[in-house]
């Protein structure tokens, strides 16, 4: 299916009021650039076509300097029209940015987005210490909901980009900068980070899944639960997770409670591993828990040299993280 997560990520469709507000000036723009290049190139056509001297008029074939009145008048003209297009492209820039700079009522959704070398790790907010959670490259938001966005980064400076639902905002060390977004249709938005960040800068991309306001209420729930307490032949898997990777990742309910990587409470929920790099599917994860750096090289999830056993018992625990 054609979603606007299929790549190529276009940003000259817009599925928000944010998005629709700039990509009418987008396209503007474009339009406008593409008629100073046809005009600047016909005139140019037409002006050397009219100078042009047949060889024999001029003498051994050189070609007489003159200068013929007329010129300035092409000069006055073309800058006055520059300046009108030109300035007339800054108002409506500004009244863009001042248009989409508040949402069009206060969110009642607030998303804390972190930047990691390279994965994106999402905080949902909430008054309430109970509701907080976090969750990793794939956020969900309800549809027709403006969503408060606080960007921060743990290392260096990303840029957190979803083209099809409107502008860039960077992560910059520390700073936490504030926007806000709003999908109006349901769908799976795929975003990237937009500022070169070191290795794998590439493979950062993320999901947003505009939803339902239910079934995100559904998901939240969820998402909120603390893992199942694991039983019979996963209980030994839960425990060698703690031993070998709890240092580095949580999952609520168990004494793992790492914080370098991404919280994997409920890794099986999510479509994709290691921020877009894979798809979540037996073989890729079983890949990577045994080597992430052949899979996605320079991340900062050392191999761990597992034996064969411990891999699959760690494994089938990780695919029980509904
Ligand atoms: C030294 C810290 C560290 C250790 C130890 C570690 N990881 Fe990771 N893990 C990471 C980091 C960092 C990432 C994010 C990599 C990226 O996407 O760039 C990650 C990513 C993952 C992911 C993908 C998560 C997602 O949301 O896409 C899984 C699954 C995972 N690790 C499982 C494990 C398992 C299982 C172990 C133990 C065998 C383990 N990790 C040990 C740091 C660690
Ligand atoms: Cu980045």
């Amino acid at each position: 299916m054609q979603t606007p997560a299929s790549p190529p990520m276009n940003y000259l469709q817009a599925f928000g009021d944010k998005a629709e507000t700039i990509s009418v000036l987008t396209w503007a723009l474009l339009w406008l650039s593409i008629a100073v290049v046809a005009i600047i190139a016909f005139l140019t056509v037409v002006g050397v076509w009219m100078r042009r001297t047949s060889l024999e008029a001029s003498e051994a074939g050189r070609e007489p300097i003159v200068r013929r009145g007329g010129g300035l008048s092409w000069i006055t003209i073309g800058v006055s029209v520059s300046t009108i297009a030109l300035f007339g492209a800054m108002i409506w820039n500004a009244y863009t940015m001042a248009a989409v700079s508040k949402p069009p009522r206060d969110p009642a959704i607030a998303i804390e987005v972190i930047g990691h070398q390279w994965w994106w790790q999402f905080r949902y907010k909430s008054d309430d210490p109970t509701k907080i959670f976090d969750t990793a490259n794939e956020a969900h938001i309800p549809t027709g909901e403006p969503i408060r966005l606080e960007v921060r980064t743990e290392d260096v400076i990303h840029s957190f980009w979803i083209p099809a639902l409107g502008d860039k905002l960077d992560l910059i060390p520390g700073q936490t900068n504030v926007s806000w977004f709003e999908a109006d249709k349901a769908g799976v938005y795929r975003g990237q980070c937009a500022e070169y960040c070191g290795r794998q800068h590439a493979h950062m991309a993320l999901m947003v899944v505009a939803e339902a306001p239910d079934a995100f209420r559904a998901w939240r729930e969820a998402q909120l639960r603390p893992a199942e307490k694991p039983q019979g032949a996963l209980a030994a898997g839960a425990t060698l997770f703690t031993g070998r990777c709890g240092a580095c990742h949580t999952v609520r309910g168990t004494l793992a409670g790492g914080k370098l990587g991404p919280d994997l409470t409920h890794i099986m929920s999510r479509s994709g591993l290691a921020a877009g790099a894979l798809s979540n599917n037996t073989a890729s994860l079983t890949g990577w828990i045994a080597d992430p750096q052949s899979m996605k090289p320079g991340n900062k999830m050392p191999r761990l040299e597992l034996e064969a056993p411990e891999l699959s018992r760690i494994r089938n625990f990780v695919q029980s993280l509904k």
